[in-house]
């Protein structure tokens, strides 16, 4: 399987981010990538392949234009502003206030275009998003082109990101926008199957209204586990979507069992429903040691999830997500595809 990466994703370093009331430095952090880069090479996954550039068209398929324009310019609106430091949200427009009317100073379009604090943007920001969304369209085109899979090593992340909003560490969501982009190839149908720790709320929000991109999620149970306000069981779609959406919240704890129960259940659906393609987003974020997330897979049962996708027998592209047990990170990711390729 053929890797694509930049080493451009190494700009959007030194963030910080607000965990229990404190400052500290963000989890999501550039080791992360270096760790399954190197790991994919030592394994012998693959050639490891630079992204093509690509225009903002694809991603305008799923984000709003103004949210877009937005993103390259939050550094500089910073720092003309005289900042220092991650630029981060502090005030949202929830219910009561108004979200129709877009503001015109940094601090209120940081909150009118985000859904928490968890997205900060540094100097080198923007060109790690673009880097992530030219290396998931680069990958995606590989399997267009004839390959059974290819695995998109995105940094930063992007399950998160809605069409009109960033958050918790992502700001383009390179699996939506890879989905839309076999649409817009004249795939018929197109499944997107999310096996990070977190609900992908961003993903849900994009398609909740649409029968032509089937979205399957498990993740920790948003009762009690960030993004807390979507990701819960009877969100099932609606309108041409209705049935399209299936969600499996599983509590604090899960394990092995319980957890490869939902995906057997998540497979069944997605087999049902006759995609052409299947995008995968791959948090490792459910690895035992995590240190934000509370479930309970090993690194042994990373190529089990590998083995029982390939089953499906679909042309597959995997792009990276979340996973913040930084020295493990890469043997758990790299688990996954080897176990995807049989070997
Ligand atoms: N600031 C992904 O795994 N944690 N995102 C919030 C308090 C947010 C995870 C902690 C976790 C986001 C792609
Ligand atoms: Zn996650």
């Amino acid at each position: 399987m053929k890797t694509i990466y930049s080493p451009l994703h190494a700009g959007h370093s030194g963030t910080m981010e607000l965990v229990g009331g404190s400052i500290v430095p963000g989890f999501e952090m550039p080791s992360r990538a270096e760790y399954i880069r190197a790991r994919a090479e030592s394994e012998r996954l693959g050639p490891i392949l630079p992204p093509a550039e690509h225009g903002m068209e694809a991603a305008a398929r799923v984000h709003a234009r103004d949210y877009l324009d937005f993103l390259p310019t939050v550094w500089r609106l910073w720092t003309e502003s005289g900042r220092e430091g991650s630029a981060l949200p502090y005030t949202w427009p929830i219910r009561g206030l108004r979200a129709d009317v877009r503001p015109q100073t940094i601090d209120a379009l940081l909150g009118f275009y985000s859904f928490d604090g968890g997205a900060p943007f540094v100097g080198g920001t923007w060109t790690a998003i673009k880097s992530s969304y030219d290396v998931a369209l680069t990958a995606a085109a590989l399997v267009q082109g004839g390959e059974r899979s290819a695995f998109a090593l995105c940094r930063p992340p992007g399950h998160h990101a809605g069409d009109r909003f960033m958050g918790g560490y992502c700001y383009i969501n390179n699996a939506a926008v890879a989905a839309q982009w076999y649409r817009d190839q004249g795939a018929k149908r197109v499944s997107i199957l999310d096996v990070d720790y977190h609900h992908g709320n961003g993903t849900q929000q994009i398609f909740y209204a649409r029968g032509d991109v089937q979205v399957l999620n498990l993740h920790g149970d948003p009762m009690t586990e960030y993004p807390f306000f979507l990701g819960h069981a009877d969100e099932t779609g609606e309108g041409e979507g209705a049935g399209v959406n299936v969600n499996y919240p599983m509590p604090l704890d899960t394990g092995w069992d319980r957890w490869s129960a939902a995906l057997e259940d998540a497979c069944r659906k997605l087999a049902a429903y006759r995609p052409e393609v299947v995008v995968v987003s791959l948090g490792v974020d459910t690895f035992e040691k995590d240190p934000i997330s509370k479930f309970k897979l090993k690194t042994e049962d990373y190529p089990k999830i590998g083995q029982r996708i390939a089953a499906l027998g679909l042309p597959t592209l995997f792009v990276m997500e979340g996973g913040y047990a930084v020295e493990e990170i890469g043997v758990n990711a790299v688990n996954v595809l080897t176990g995807f390729e049989g070997d």
